[in-house]
């Protein structure tokens, strides 16, 4: 036993369920619905059941591949926002119950909660609270109908197994036009009762917090902590969410969701797009790395299936990430430091070698700048640096260097960063060296380092990059547009291949677009581009119209018309197909509503498929 008194707790602490969760640190997202048939990303509750027919689900597929390439659980959309249950609930007919599949005696959810347990991955439940089938939506009866759906869910699918359940923050109308007001309180409630290991994901918690985007990417900057008061579900900061705060009052750590696709839903036009190793690493070094969990989603076609490339991709960065972490250079390497907590053995720099994740080197209580250093005992080439702190007392860290030593013995910078907590890792130069340094400028108590490791991350071979090239864009004229703000946002911006933007005028919606192709195509369909960046998504386009015409004084044929769904989060080129493809010289895009609420209008680009 030793004689100095361990470090007190700093600020909010883990409970020992999130901590469970951060351990798992990734897990997969699974979107399945009638959207996989329809080709949207949100359904607008009208579809019907009789759509939904995988023709070879296998979870068995989804799980073995999983727990194969590091999975360590399993997320479902068991209800999205387009109201269909892939469980057959006795709270509502539309469900797979009412589906051809299985001959309407199929349950997804049953299938994936045996099938995870058989492959050792835990169960999560995403159940969308926004719910644009149910009739009742927007009343106390629709609280009291999500509250024995959440119930159902939980008791038939193996309440104690549940990891984690999923509230998104999405909340609009229902079928008649009503909002809900949600009764959160007594959501939570249930799950305490009936699923006490599950953490439950929100904007707001209480347990795991959104991180405030949906491209996979924790903030550099990234504290466990946030102030929950000032958050509820769908309403929150998302620079806050994506940095934390350094004195936030909650203990509440990041989920980065992300698909491995542009879309959260299957669409096999993406087939093609799934993102590449090198962006897979980049997501994982930006969130397992900084902190969070990574929830990547991996959404089965409509055969039910996990694509082929996707499930290539998956094993890839498996390989990568084996290569790497297989081997720590630093492991019982010899440590020593300029300050250990009362000279004690129990708090001494050889604890961040020791591989043991309940001790930690800690320094006395006034020491919040201090270094250690690790011998590695011969050369090593060096580009990935693991760290931990041991945040069972909080977290403490709020700016390090790490040095290494060069060949005359001098101690070089190598990186300079922000923020430890649960697990940090960097990726560096590679460097080849017998020696590093953890130099810790600045924390908000005496620092506790549970882990040093060192690694080296062979070189990923980048696949390359095909530019398309955009045929007969060259000829395009704008001939009408509502008067831009300046020349920097001109209307030519929406058709040039540059990235500049078309901003409209700063008065009420609509705004439109008239461009003259310079000769007829046959249109198939057409792509508007939003914003991507934070400052302009607010001009962002919900609802759109789209005519088209053969003479500059009569685009006035209506050939599509609806919203591009979930267009803030997750900012892609929204691709619409045409019923029936139409020939026509002259388009008119008419920007019916924003996605903001905001006067102006934004357009990236604007291109027709021809
Ligand atoms: C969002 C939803 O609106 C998307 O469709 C998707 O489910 C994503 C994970 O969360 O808020």
């Amino acid at each position: 036993m030793s004689k100095v008194q361990a470090p007190k707790p700093f600020g909010p602490c883990p409970t020992s369920r999130q901590l469970t969760w951060q351990r798992m640190g990734m897990y997969s997202f699974i979107h399945f619905t009638v959207n996989t048939f329809t080709g949207r990303e949100w359904g607008d509750g009208t579809e019907s059941p009789e759509i939904f027919n995988p023709s070879e689900l296998d979870c068995d597929q989804w799980c073995s591949l999983l727990s194969e390439t590091g999975f360590k659980g399993v997320i479902i959309t068991a209800k999205h926002h387009d109201g269909f249950c892939l469980w057959p609930s006795q709270y509502t007919t539309h469900s797979v119950a009412s589906s051809p599949w299985r001959n309407g005696q199929g349950d997804v959810v049953g299938e994936l909660a045996k099938s995870a347990r058989k492959y050792g991955l835990k169960l999560g439940i995403y159940l969308s609270p926004w719910d644009r089938h149910e009739p009742c939506y927007g009343s106390d009866a629709y609280n009291e109908h999500f509250k024995n759906q959440l119930r159902e869910v939980l008791t038939n699918y193996g309440g104690d197994e549940i990891f984690e359940v999923w509230f998104d923050g999405a909340c609009a109308e229902g079928p008649n036009g009503r909002r809900q007001i949600y009764a959160w309180d007594d959501y939570i409630a249930i799950i305490r009762e009936l699923a006490p290991h599950a953490v439950i994901f929100s904007d707001a918690g209480p347990d795991i917090r959104w991180v405030g985007n949906e491209h996979g990417e924790a903030g550099a900057t990234c504290w466990s902590k946030i102030n929950r008061r000032d958050f509820a579900p769908g309403h929150a900061d998302t620079a806050i969410l994506n940095a934390g705060l350094i004195n936030g009052m909650d203990w509440l750590p990041p989920e980065v969701d992300v698909s491995i696709r542009p879309g959260w839903f299957n669409h096999p036009h993406e087939d093609d797009q799934v993102h590449s190793l090198e962006r897979l690493l980049d997501i994982w070094y930006h969130s397992v790395g900084r902190s969070a969990c990574l929830n990547l989603n991996l959404p089965p076609d409509t055969r039910g299936l996990i694509h082929e490339k996707d499930a290539i991709r998956l094993r890839e960065l498996k390989l990568v990430l084996d290569r790497t972490f297989a081997v720590d250079f630093a492991v019982r390497c010899s440590a020593t430091a300029s300050n250990s907590r009362g000279n004690d053995a129990a708090f001494s720099p050889s604890n961040l070698t020791d591989g043991n994740s309940a001790t930690y080197w800690a320094t006395d209580d006034d020491v919040f700048a201090a270094e250690a250093i690790v011998e590695l005992g011969e050369l090593q080439k060096v580009n990935v640096i693991s760290l931990k702190e041991h945040t069972e007392l909080g977290q403490r860290v709020a700016t390090f260097d790490i040095e290494w030593r060069d060949a005359e013995g001098q101690w070089q910078r190598l990186d300079s960063a922000t923020t430890i907590s649960f697990s940090r890792i960097l990726r560096t130069p590679t460097v080849v060296t017998d020696a590093l340094k953890l130099k810790i400028t600045d924390a908000l108590a005496c620092p506790c380092i549970e882990q040093f490791s060192a690694h080296y991350q062979p070189p990923v071979l980048v696949a390359p990059k095909i530019i398309h090239d955009r045929q007969g864009k060259i000829d395009w004229k704008v001939i009408a547009a509502d008067s831009e703000l300046d020349e920097r946002h001109a209307k030519e911006n929406a058709i040039s291949e540059k990235d500049d933007l078309w901003i409209s005028a700063d008065t009420p919606y609509p705004h439109e677009l008239v461009v003259d192709m310079g000769t007829s195509w046959t249109i198939e369909g057409f792509v508007y581009t939003p914003p991507e960046d934070r400052e302009h998504s607010f001009g962002a386009v919900s609802h759109y119209r789209f005519f088209v015409g053969n003479s500059a004084d009569q685009v006035n044929q209506l050939v599509a018309e609806g919203s591009f769904d979930n267009i803030i989060n997750n900012p892609l080129p929204q691709t619409i197909r045409l019923d029936v493809p139409v020939l026509a010289r002259y388009f008119r895009f008419v920007a019916v509503e924003s996605a903001q609420s905001t006067r102006f209008a934004c357009v990236k680009s604007l291109d027709v498929m021809a």
